[in-house]
């Protein structure tokens, strides 16, 4: 096995953690020109360092090729997103007293998704987002964005410019970054003295205990959990003071960090969950062998359920042209045999092709025009929302179900 060194503390990484086989990156859809090429395509091998406890995935590529200026992942896509960031933003703006003197700075930015609620307050704030497809959507919104990857130059650089800031906000970007260690010195030079960062990532625990295996994609280069988080913070000279788990995305933490030196006490929340980290195991090494096992469970089952649908003649097509779907059926070798389509609401996505497996993407309105017998929920991460949505197709009959713990069918 070729040698891998962590991206945290550099020891050797050895201790393979899941293997998913080869398969494009889980953003990278397809025009229908580029059906006559053929795809590049990476191996998904993910490892865990015995020393920081860092999972991480072995690289094959410069993350500049996952987040293109066509990037399709729209964060509005979702209400439940949207609802989530504006409950941020009501509990943010009360706990560090932002007014229109303050400075906010969020970290992959996205679409405005957050922002467009500092904007209409009337906070000052600014957006760092490299990918100019969701960029320009937030720029439409009246929302500042730098258009550039963060890094420890860019703060420096927006620092002299007098932009460092009371608060950083940074959802969804510390496992989307390959540099982790610069990253988080970057906040550090762009914190202003007495200010706050919360950071929210999908929290590993959760990925692990809820067969999360989806949620692996190449775009996707750490698997956090909050001990790892802390380690990597205090080597940058930050320190975490608080703590929340939150449901999204199948399950998240929200860590809340400041300055070495600020004054902040440490919320009993974080001594919490550090025990109960102790007790799951989390620098235990076996605590790491359980995912192979249930990614291969969850694969048999879905293609067995998928076989015997198409041997009883009905129809079943997929739901939501999400990242994660693309990982699960591309390490089930499922294609358009066995799902001819899949429905989505972005227009970034349909009349496309999925990256691997090359499923058509079709426009949602189509489903309710086609009336198939079975729907596969691909991010089961919001099915409730998706299914409220087709509550007149499931009373139709159209039976909808994931795949992610197992099999799930849902009645409305
Ligand atoms: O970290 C990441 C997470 C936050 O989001 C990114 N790297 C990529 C992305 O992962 P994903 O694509 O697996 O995320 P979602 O949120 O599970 O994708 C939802 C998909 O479903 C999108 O393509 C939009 C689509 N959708 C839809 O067709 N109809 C969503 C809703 C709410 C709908 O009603």
């Amino acid at each position: 096995m070729f040698d891998v060194h962590c991206r945290h503390c550099g020891a050797s990484v050895q201790n393979i953690f899941v293997d998913l086989g080869s398969m494009p990156p889980a953003n990278a859809y397809l025009e229908e020109a580029a059906l006559a090429n053929a795809e590049k395509r990476y191996p998904l091998q993910v490892r865990v360092c015995d020393k920081c406890w860092l999972v991480q995935t072995v690289d094959y590529a410069d993350a500049k090729e996952f987040f293109e200026c066509d990037y399709a992942y729209f964060s509005s896509a979702s209400s439940t997103w949207i609802a989530h960031a504006k409950d941020y933003f009501e509990k943010a703006r009360k706990r560090f007293q932002l007014n229109s003197e303050s400075f906010v700075l969020e970290i992959a930015s996205n679409d405005g998704y957050l922002l467009q609620n500092f904007v209409r307050a009337g906070i000052p704030c600014l957006g760092v987002e490299p990918t100019s497809s969701t960029a320009s959507a937030a720029a439409k919104l009246g929302v500042p964005v730098h258009q550039d990857f963060f890094s420890e130059k860019l703060a420096v650089e927006l620092s002299e410019k007098g932009k460092q800031a009371d608060l950083i906000v940074g959802n969804n970007v510390l496992a989307h970054v390959p540099n982790i260690n610069d990253f988080t010195r970057g906040l550090r030079v762009i914190l202003k003295k007495g200010g706050a960062i919360t950071i929210e990532f999908q929290y590993l625990l959760r990925l692990i205990d809820g067969s999360q295996f989806d949620t692996i994609y190449h775009e996707h280069f750490s698997y956090l959990s909050f001990f790892t988080v802390i380690t990597i913070f205090e080597s940058s000279g930050l320190r975490v003071w608080d703590v929340e788990e939150l449901s999204t995305h199948g399950g998240s933490l929200r860590v809340f960090a400041c300055h070495t030196d600020d004054s902040r006490d440490i919320s009993l929340n974080v001594n919490r969950l550090l025990a109960k980290e102790r007790d799951w195991g989390v620098q235990t090494l076996k605590s790491y062998a359980k995912l192979q096992p249930t990614a291969e469970k969850i694969k048999e089952d879905l293609l067995r359920f998928l076989n015997e649908i198409k041997m009883a003649g009905k129809s079943v097509v997929a739901y939501g042209a999400a990242a994660k779907g693309n990982t699960l059926l591309n390490y089930a070798g499922i294609t358009k045999e066995l799902l001819p389509a899949v429905y989505d609401t972005a227009a970034s996505k349909y009349g496309k092709y999925l990256p691997g497996s090359r499923i058509p993407i079709l426009p949602q309105e189509q489903l309710l025009l086609d009336k198939p017998d079975f729907v596969l929920v691909l991010p089961w991460n919001i099915a409730e929302e998706i299914c409220n949505q087709h509550s007149e197709l499931i009373k139709s009959g159209t039976k909808f179900f994931t795949a992610v713990p197992e099999l799930q069918f849902y009645e409305i």
